[in-house]
């Protein structure tokens, strides 16, 4: 979680001066589940650049994946391609490697978003044109708590089930919370999986030994679909039945809420 970081002004004898990057500078970046919360280029207590590039991130080339981006960056220079929230810097050597941002959620950066030609997929933006490409959407996010920094997602968020449906969970098997990084068969945008009513079976809003209790009478073997529609709380990777990879997810929301 990187929240209200700012980074300084660089002053380069051959390069001229600029700032990058709010809350990460890199070469060559991975970061996955990661939040961004008001990051700043180039901002203390005395001084404003007017060139900050990158509002949150500025890399060369890498990934950025599963990432929500709350309110980075500022510039008083609009004229500038600064990139709100992220920016690729220039790569030496004529190197051409992306910098990819994919599964992530945008929501009040300095507009545009993204600088020096970032790739965007499976991204949700609330209020830009830059929502074209694979999988991008336009739309509110729909916050848990904004107001108190709580980025979870509400249930009928469009970021839910709405990320890259070939996501690989050997690079991130669990979310931001410690709970299973796909659930619904389906990772969502954004560092947090939406849990929902998964796993309730009593309704009571916790994941406890009653709940694991009923389970037992719901598990019905893979592809079989013999058990009550109670029983679909515990369908975790919603394929239509009860069966072990479901008893593996409930586990770990059960040690998620009883640690
Ligand atoms: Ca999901
Ligand atoms: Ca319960
Ligand atoms: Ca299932």
């Amino acid at each position: 979680m990187f929240r209200g970081n700012h980074s300084g002004r660089i002053i380069a004898p051959d390069c001229g001066q600029g700032s990058f990057g709010g809350a990460v500078i890199a070469f060559d970046l991975l970061a996955v589940n990661c939040l961004f919360d008001r990051n700043v280029p180039g901002y203390d207590s005395t001084y404003i650049e007017l060139s900050g590039r990158g509002g949150a991130v500025a890399a060369q080339r890498g990934l950025l994946k599963n990432c929500t981006f709350i309110a980075n960056g500022h510039s008083l220079d609009t004229t500038m391609p600064i990139g709100g929230a992220v920016y690729k810097m220039v790569q030496p050597f004529g190197s051409t490697a992306p910098l990819r941002v994919q599964n992530c959620v945008f929501e009040g950066q300095v507009s545009p978003l993204f600088g020096g030609g970032v790739s965007v997929r499976h991204s949700l933006q609330q209020e830009s044109t830059d929502a074209s490409g694979v999988g991008n959407l336009a739309g509110d996010p729909m916050f848990v708590d904004p107001a108190n920094g709580d980025y979870r997602l509400l249930a009928g968020s469009p970021a839910i089930n709405a990320g890259d449906p070939n996501f690989d969970s050997a690079v991130a098997p669990s979310d931001l919370d410690g709970n299973p990084r796909v659930l619904c068969d389906r990772v969502d945008m954004g560092p947090y999986e939406f849990v929902g009513s998964l796993g309730d079976f009593h309704g009571d809003q916790t994941i406890d030994l009653f709940d694991f209790g009923a389970y037992d009478a719901c598990q019905a073997g893979p592809g079989q679909q013999t058990f009550s529609e109670l029983c679909n709380v515990f369908d975790m990777d919603c394929d239509g039945d009860v069966d072990l990879p479901d008893y593996g997810k409930l586990q770990v929301l059960f040690e998620q809420a009883y640690p």
